[in-house]
């Protein structure tokens, strides 16, 4: 790393992060069907119908997952609850096994000096509510309210940290419009629905734990940065309608209690009634705002119905997503949400790569790129005050299953083995302690 603590601020908080579904093993302790179970088991959603049933096995190997977090001299541990694990039906009866496992996960933490950053929703949605319409229905911002207060009379006394859902675009868009994840859907009215109730549930959720007494609150969004094809108005346009979707329809839920009209051009004939008066509930105060970025898309005009943008192969290196490497992104994004939010500290949540291999040099170059933005931005005085890596293990990459490797540590799917890369190592000497 061409980087160690001491060149950033004190009190910057190196993380790492995870997901529930990702690696503790769905088929264990008791957790209820998920849309993402039926989703991997349905031909064709996902790289060899791999599912998350046995994942990393994190939920038997936590104490060694918890060590391996305070090993490499992180600050903080960006995990989710499953709301399956915890109530198993979606509503109703909670699954007390799964509560008691996220607690000893807390404790685990906290006893090795390590801050809990907890996020409550990370796309494993109940199979009972995904029958009840999942994210079009409405009722979502009730059923998730009431799974947000059982987390939070838990766990809401010790965690560091919290946000409601992990980036509202893959939530929605990427799930009821491109159809990648699940519930795999094509459908615009139920993409604008998802979009709209996916901030909906986050404003409910922060409501919800502020009651508990809960702080240090945040919202957690994804970026990608638009790169016009060419310089043809065509596809300025089309990059611009992309980046209003994206990238600036949730920072406008959020921070200004408007959409963008790029956006609404396609969306609003299919918004929920009354969507323009949930803003005073969305807008919630917050006390942080968390960007997730890895990449840019590079976007040509399709001449086609709304979006009308496709997406186009881009000339720079790439990792193994074949996403391609910008760095530059970061600055931008974090130039933007910083304009959206002038007042709120900013965690870049998640950033990292999919590569192969133990010596994975390619990582650290990758997170040796994107802290200078960081570091770039900081000098010019954005309130940047942490950077989390995705991942800690080499997980479940959903529909790309086992195969795409994001992990600082090298996980062996046949005997679950774990195993430091060179990044975790070189990370753990940047990141000692004076
Ligand atoms: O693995 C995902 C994670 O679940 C959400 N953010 C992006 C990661 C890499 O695709």
């Amino acid at each position: 790393m061409n980087f160690t603590r001491q060149d950033f601020p004190e009190g910057f908080q190196f993380g790492v992060a995870t997901s529930a579904y990702q690696i503790e093993g769905h088929g264990v302790g008791g957790a209820g069907q998920t849309h993402w179970d039926s989703f991997a088991a349905t031909p064709g959603n996902v790289a060899k119908g791999e599912n998350g049933a046995t994942a990393c096995d994190h939920y038997h190997r936590m104490d060694e997952d918890l060590d391996l977090v305070a090993g490499g001299n992180f600050d903080v541990y960006r995990f989710s609850t499953s709301w399956a694990r915890i109530m198993p039906e979606g509503r109703g009866p909670v699954n007390q096994q799964g509560l008691d496992f996220y607690d000893r996960l807390v404790d685990g933490l906290l006893e090795r000096g390590v801050k809990p950053a907890l996020t409550l929703y990370h796309w494993e949605l109940p199979s009972p509510l995904a029958d009840a319409g999942g994210w079009c229905n409405r009722a979502m911002a009730d059923w998730f309210a009431d799974y947000v207060d059982v987390v939070a009379g838990r766990l809401g006394d010790r965690v560091w940290s919290a946000a409601p859902i992990n980036e509202p675009w893959c939530v929605a868009w990427l799930s009821h419009f491109e159809g990648h994840h699940a519930p795999g859907l094509r459908d615009i009215r139920a993409a604008a629905r998802a979009m709209h109730h996916v901030l909906l549930c986050h404003g409910r959720a922060i409501e919800v734990m502020r009651s508990h007494g809960m702080g240090n609150l945040g919202a957690v969004c994804n970026f990608e940065y638009a790169q016009p094809v060419d310089d043809s108005p065509a596809a300025h346009r089309a990059a611009r309608t992309f980046d209003a979707i994206y990238n600036r329809f949730f920072l406008g839920g959020l921070f200004r209690g408007a959409y963008p009209q790029a956006a609404l051009e396609g969306l609003a004939p299919h918004l929920p009634d009354g969507w323009e008066r949930d803003f005073a509930t969305i807008g919630q105060p917050l006390d942080w705002l968390g960007l997730n970025y890895y990449t840019r898309k590079v976007i040509g005009p399709t001449g086609g119905a709304w979006p009308g943008y496709a997406y186009q192969d881009g000339p720079l290196p790439k990792t193994d997503m074949g996403w391609e490497i910008y760095p530059d992104g970061l600055g931008h994004f974090l130039r933007l949400a910083h304009e959206h939010a002038p007042d709120l500290p900013l965690y870049v949540t998640e950033n990292g790569m999919a590569a192969p291999g133990i010596r994975d040099e390619d990582r650290i170059a990758y997170v040796d790129a994107h802290l200078a933005q960081v570091r770039a931005a900081l000098a010019k005085g954005l309130p940047v005050a942490g950077y989390y890596l995705w991942s800690l293990l080499d997980n479940y990459e959903w529909a790309l299953g086992y195969d795409k490797r994001f992990g600082l540590v090298h996980v062996d799917f046949e005997t679950l083995d774990r195993r430091p890369k060179l990044s975790y190592e070189r990370l753990k000497l940047a990141l000692t302690r004076p």
